[in-house]
């Protein structure tokens, strides 16, 4: 038996999605026919389609599981689980105006036409706020709108803000942060919620890896208890006694949150030939 997972054919997620596969130690033969591949050392088939397309083939099951954006799976209101946030494609919905106009609050949207991709998340927010306004529905370069005399505002994904910037726009609201999340069928089978369980453990332990550094430092033996305070580990760092008396060297595991603030106090306690180094999984 087989998981078949659907990953964006082309386009932003892509990369990032096959990527985190390989990662999961999953090998995918990008092979000449690229709507479908199979794993060769993981019960796993994957599906190449466009992001709209994914919640619909899983809600249907036609594909067990996908990787996609949080803006598409609301977006379509498919009977969907999201399972597991993957933590790459991050984006915001923003609702943007003219850069010139006054903004006050939501209530500037009464009566104003909003040119978006997204009518349904856009008609939750509106509801939400209640406030009535004219949603148009554009499938693309929802940005031009206002510029072309189309709608007052628009309301589209946002990462750096230079699209917004570079059509005369200022961002006004967030309804939504999104990144790219697993889904999957909600009558999933036993065999298939087993191998889906196993590709999890891979995701979490790599995701897990990726907020983590070891660290290695020497330590005056007078200063170790200091040194250790400071080191959360998984369990506790390593000590092991360095061929120069009175030095120890310590190992252990900080998370990427805390890490600059603990490497400034960690040589403050006298810490020396501090080294970092990446992990690569992360099983606890
Ligand atoms: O062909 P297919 O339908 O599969 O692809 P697509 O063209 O619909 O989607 P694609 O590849 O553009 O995006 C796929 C997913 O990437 C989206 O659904 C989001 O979940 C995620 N994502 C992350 C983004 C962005 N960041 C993003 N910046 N999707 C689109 N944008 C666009 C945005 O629409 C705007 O035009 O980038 C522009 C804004 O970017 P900045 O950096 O200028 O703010
Ligand atoms: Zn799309």
């Amino acid at each position: 038996m087989k998981l078949k997972i659907a990953v964006q054919k082309s386009g932003r997620l892509y990369e990032d999605s096959i990527k985190l596969l390989k990662e999961c130690g999953i090998d995918i033969s990008n092979g000449v026919n690229k709507l479908k591949s199979e794993a060769s050392n993981f019960p796993l088939e994957v599906f190449f389609l466009r992001d709209d397309d994914i919640p619909q083939y899983v809600e249907d099951a036609v594909a067990d599981i996908g990787f996609v954006g949080e803006n598409v799976v609301y977006e379509k209101k498919k009977k969907v689980d999201v399972v597991e946030k993957l933590g790459f494609g991050k984006c915001r919905l923003s609702i943007a105006v003219g850069k010139g106009d006054v903004y006050t609050g939501v209530n500037f949207l009464q009566g104003k036409r909003i040119a978006t991709s997204y009518p349904v998340l856009v008609q939750d927010f509106l509801d939400k706020n209640g406030v009535t306004a004219d949603i148009h529905e554009i499938s693309g370069s929802v940005e031009i709108a206002p510029g072309i005399g189309l709608a007052e505002a628009i309301c589209d994904l946002v990462s750096s803000g230079s699209t917004l910037f570079m059509n005369g726009l200022k961002e006004t609201e967030t309804i939504l942060q999104s990144q790219c999340v697993l889904i999957k069928n909600q009558q999933l089978a036993v065999p298939l919620q087993e191998i889906l369980n196993k590709l999890l453990f891979r995701i979490q332990s790599v995701k897990k890896a990726k907020n983590n550094k070891y660290i290695l430092l020497n330590a005056p033996n007078d200063k170790l208890d200091e040194i250790i305070g400071l080191l959360p580990g998984m369990k506790s760092p390593t000590v092991l006694p360095l061929a120069e008396k009175g030095w120890s060297s310590v190992h252990s595991v900080l998370s990427e949150s805390e890490f600059w603030h603990i490497i400034e106090k960690l040589k403050e306690a006298g810490a020396q030939g501090i080294l970092v180094v990446p992990i690569e999984k992360m099983i606890i």
